[in-house]
Formats: structure tokens, sequence, C-alpha cells
């Protein structure tokens, strides 16, 4: 076999490891790169217009597969744009391995034409973040970085000089075992003894659920029925568990919704599965906390803990389920599923509007004609914004669908790379961007990505010619909106004149149809649904004390809006409570 330059061995450790495409925009010192990808049959260029889709849709491409994606940008701008999206995609633990090639290597430190740090640039956006700057090191860094991305969850940043990256590499490269995927975590006996014990004594157990309850529905669902604990969720949790469950209390936090807060509230033992759910002032502090994650590192860091469980949801709940007694007072259980229902119906007599009728449309209305018409198996992406509200509130998880979003790093713009990314991994599938307004113009230019490679993404944009998120955040601080007016085109004529489908839509009675054509339409879509600025889930009244109050529940409130097929689920469990 030939000799190869540390390009090509580069790129085939990659495709090794899994990788089939390599997001980014080309530039000198990565041309080596460009140029061994163009070489290798088992990996594909995907040409962007802006680093940061490279990295948002390198990001999403990992959370669909679970398995390790890439992207590259060249030296000093090229990989700087890079940053916000391996940010995204470090925070939602995604195994992504970014390339960021790097100025000549006898340049460094010299003030060189584009010349920055990598190595200090990216170093809290990822686990591993090396420089090659001799060909000595490959194979076995790359083989490193990847063991990194996979193993510990989130972004490995190899740099590289484009002249290393063109020297023969001086071991062939060989057929090396590399990790592709994780281990069970088993927790050791002695925590499992103990939770054990906690449970048997609680008189009230809630659990309360986050990303890290992904592929252990069953195991949940399993538990708490021995237990008879009301099962909440957060915001990452919702995918994962709130389809299929008689426990269902919905979920805490800023957008939560029904009787999650009560639930861990009210409980005498708080069991936390794989979440690290940012909000404390949400959590107890008087009642016991137990937290169960795989990443030792989480374990304590939102509240104080009674017991830290180190090991994997569903492998810790197969351990457990056994071993606990089974419980057969419901009454704890009945009581808040009832309330979880009658928390919706509140919300749902407080908001019932003709949103059928009303113009502008409401963007509650897009929402759930959405949630009504897309496939059972639809990916959807959604930008930070409003839309986070109406997703969470309107989209209905089923165990196939799924929903990514910027969900711990919270950055705009996610919603269109992210479904470039999830696209490319199946164009048949359904890929829906749900995009605000301000996030899609942030990262535009890659509308023309769809076009450029056919993807059939269907934008739904929310364009209510505002940054409302932020509009609400100073409506709730007591402050004058500002710098909150967006001044926007016809998007639909943009869409059309790049090469996609594109329709506008003004009124409700033209939407549902709209986005069914839109929906069948093979290719790149945009609908350009023109919503109300001022219908944000705003209550009939708003009393002085709200406005000017604790501003994390007083955005709680103005927030509480409506919940969609929610309340028919919560009313549907509460037929096996009996009645009073
Ligand atoms: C990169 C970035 N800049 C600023 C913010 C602050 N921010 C959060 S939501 C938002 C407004 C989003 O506007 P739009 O996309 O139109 O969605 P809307 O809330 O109007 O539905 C802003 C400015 C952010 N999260 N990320
Ligand atoms: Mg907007």
């Amino acid at each position: 076999m030939a000799k190869q330059n540390v390009s090509e061995q580069f790129v085939d450790i990659l495709v090794r490891a899994g990788v089939k495409r390599l997001y980014g925009v080309v530039g000198d010192s990565l041309n080596p790169v460009v140029d061994a990808v163009r070489r290798h049959s088992g990996v594909e260029w995907i040409q962007v217009r802006h680093e940061e889709t490279a990295a948002f849709a390198a990001g999403a491409e990992a959370q669909i597969t679970g398995t390790l994606a890439a992207c590259a940008g060249s030296c000093g701008p090229g990989n700087l744009h890079l940053i916000n999206g391996l940010y995204d995609a470090h925070r939602s633990m995604a195994p992504v391995l970014a390339l960021a090639s790097h100025i000549p290597s006898g340049e460094i430190g010299l003030g060189y034409f584009q010349a920055t740090h990598p190595e200090l640039l990216f170093q809290e956006c990822s686990h591993y973040n090396e420089m090659i700057s001799n060909p000595q090191q490959m194979p076995r860094l790359l083989q490193t970085a990847i063991q990194h991305a996979i193993g510990r969850g989130g972004v490995s940043v190899v740099s590289m000089p484009g002249d290393i990256a063109s020297q023969p590499a001086p071991e062939k490269s060989i057929e090396h075992a590399l990790v592709t995927s994780r281990p069970t975590v088993r927790p050791g006996d002695e925590e499992i003894d103990k939770l054990c014990a906690m449970i048997d004594k609680a008189k009230r157990v809630t659990l309360f659920c986050g990303s890290g309850t992904a592929g252990a529905h069953a195991e949940v669902m399993e538990f708490a029925e021995r237990v008879k604990a009301p099962v909440g969720h957060a915001l990452r949790g919702k995918e994962w568990i709130q389809y299929d469950n008689p426990y269902d209390v919905g979920m805490s936090g800023l957008l939560g919704y029904g009787a999650a807060y009560e639930a861990t509230n009210e409980c005498d033992l708080l069991i936390l599965l794989g979440t690290d759910f940012p909000y404390n002032a949400f959590l107890p502090d008087d009642v016991k906390i137990v937290q169960v994650d795989v990443r030792p590192e989480h374990l304590g860091r939102r509240s104080k803990l009674d017991l830290a469980v180190w090991g994997d949801v569903r492998e810790t709940l197969r351990c457990l389920t056994p071993r606990v007694k089974v419980k057969t007072d419901r009454k704890f259980l009945d009581r808040m599923l009832k309330k979880h229902a009658d928390a919706l119906e509140g919300v749902v007599k407080a908001y019932t509007r003709k949103v059928d009728k009303h113009v502008p449309i409401h963007p509650e209305y897009v929402a759930s004609v959405l949630d009504e018409i897309a496939d059972e198996d639809a990916v959807f992406t959604v930008d930070t914004g409003m839309c986070n509200v109406w997703a969470a509130r309107y989209l209905t998880p089923n165990g196939r669908r799924r929903v990514i979003g910027s969900f711990s790093h919270g950055s705009m713009a996610n919603a269109l790379p992210q479904a470039i990314g999830a696209q490319f991994t199946d164009r048949n599938r359904q890929v829906v961007s749900m995009s605000g307004d301000g996030g899609f113009t942030m990262l535009m230019g890659d509308f023309l990505t769809l076009v450029q490679y056919d993807l059939p993404v269907k934008v739904v944009l929310f364009n209510n010619s505002s940054l409302g998120m932020v509009e609400l955040e100073m409506l709730v601080a007591g402050l004058p909106s500002f710098g909150t007016t967006n001044k926007n085109p016809d998007f639909a004529s943009i869409a059309r004149a790049a090469g996609a489908y594109g329709v506008r839509v003004e009124k409700p009675k033209q939407l549902e149809g709209a986005l069914k054509d839109a929906f069948k339409h093979r290719g790149p879509a945009l609908v350009d649904v023109v919503t109300d600025p001022n219908a944000l889930s705003i209550p009939p009244k708003i009393s002085a004390d709200m406005v000017t109050g604790f501003a994390l529940s007083a955005s709680k409130i103005v927030l509480d809006g409506g919940v969609g097929r929610m309340l028919q689920m919560a009313r549907s469990n509460l037929r096996n409570v009996p009645r009073p």
C-alpha cells in the first residue's frame, strides 16, 4: 500500500470511526484534507455557507444517529466561525470531531496572517483539544480525539497546520480498533442497597426525568408503576418520557406546565433520573433527593443530594425495580395526576381563543396544526426563542419523532443548520425546521445549502417580525421593548428566488393547506407564516407585582399558555383514578 499523507490518514480514520460526511467551508490550510475527502469514496464533503452551520449540522447528525459526526473550518476566521455550534454540540453531549486547520507551523506565534490559537479558543467547548504539530503524532492523536468525543459525549477539536496536513504519515494506517459506542454503567451494590432502602421507606416518590432517560422508557414506566410515582420531566426529557406515560405530570422549568412542580415539591423522595436541569429554583430544598446520572460530574451540581448514584438510568432501574417493595398506595400519584389534568384544563379555559380565525395568525395555532399534520417519525428542529415554547407545548412526542434544539446552550439560529444535519442522515425522513424570523435571518445564507444539495427540509417560519422572546423578557422585567423589531422581507419570495418552494401565509384558513402542500413538495420548502407579534401567551391579567416580582416566576406565569394535545393525555390518564 502506498504511503499515505497525514490528511489521507486523517480521513481514513474518520471513516473507520463511522463519519459519513464532513461539513465545512474550504480554505488554504484545509485544502489537503478536503482533497483527501474528495478522493475517498466513504465520506462526503458538505459545503455550507457559514462554519457555524457546519458545527450545528454535525451536532444534530450526532444527536440523531448517536455516532460520531464531523466538521471543519480553515485557519483563523474559518475555525472561529465553528465555535458557537461546537458549544451547542458539546453541551448537548453530541460526539463531534472538529478539524480546525491552522496557519503554517513555522509561523505560529509570529502574528502571521489569520493567526489565532485554536488550543486556547476551543478549550471550553471540548473534552479534548490538541494540535498536530508533527506527523509522528498521527494516527494516535486523532484516535485519542475520537475516543474522547465518543466516550465522554461531546466535542473534540484537532487543530492542524496546513503544511503538516500534506506531509507523509510516518506509520501506515493500521486497522486500529476504535471505541464506537458507550458502555452501560451499573452503580455499585452499596448505592443500589442504599437507594432501595430509601425508596422502601418513602411514602411519596416522584421521578423527574431528563435526556438521560433516552432508551429507558419501559424501565421508567415499570419502576413508576412499582412505587406508584408521578413522573415529571425537563424539556430535554420530554421526547423520551412523555409519551405512553400513565404517570405523566408534565414539565418543570420556565416553560413548564401541569403538576411537575407540585409533584417534585410535595413528595418525600425525589429521584432525578438523567437530568442536568439547570433551574434549581424549581427544585425543592426540603425533601430527600437522589440523583442518578452516568456522568459523575453532574451529580449534585443543581441541588443538595441525599444520595448520589453513578450509573446510567436504564441499568440502574433494571437493578433496582425487582428489589424495591411494591407500593400499593396510589393516593399521592392520583392526587398529582388530578392536579395535572386540572392545571391543563384551567390553562385551556383561560386561553381559549378563536385561534383558527385570529389574524395575524396565532403562533400556537401554527404549532398545533404542525403537530397534527407532521409525520409520526418527523424530526423537528426548534429555534431558540418562542419556538421553544410552542414546541414544548404543542409537539406530541411518540417515541419515534425527534425534537432537537439548542436546549442547553440556548443559541439562536440553530434550527435551520440542525435540520441540514438531520436531513442528511435520512433524505426520506420528514425534517421540519421551526424557525423564528430572528433565528432564520441570522444564518439565512445556509438556506442556499438546502437548494445546493436538494435537501427536502421544510422551514416553517414563525415570522412575527420581532425578537419575540426578548420582548417578553423586557415585559417581564418592566422594561419598554427596545431593539426587538425586525423589518422583514417576504421570505417566500426569497425562497423562490433561491430555487426552493416558497409560500407566504397570512390567513389562518390558508395555513393547513399551505403546510400540507409544502410537506408534499419533494425538495426544500419554506412556509413564511406571518404570526402575531402580540400573541405571546400572556394571561388576561398581569398584576403589577407579577411584573416587578422575581423574573423567573413572572416569566413562568406569562408563559403558562396553551397545552395542545397534552390535555387529552392527562384526561385519559385520569380514567384509572377512582373518583372520590
Ligand atoms: C446568538 C444569540 N443571540 C441572542 C440571543 C438572545 N435571544 C434569545 S431568543 C431571542 C429572540 C429570537 O427571535 P426570533 O428568532 O425571531 O424568535 P421569536 O422569539 O420571535 O419567536 C434572542 C435575541 C441568543 N439566545 N442567541
Ligand atoms: Mg421572531
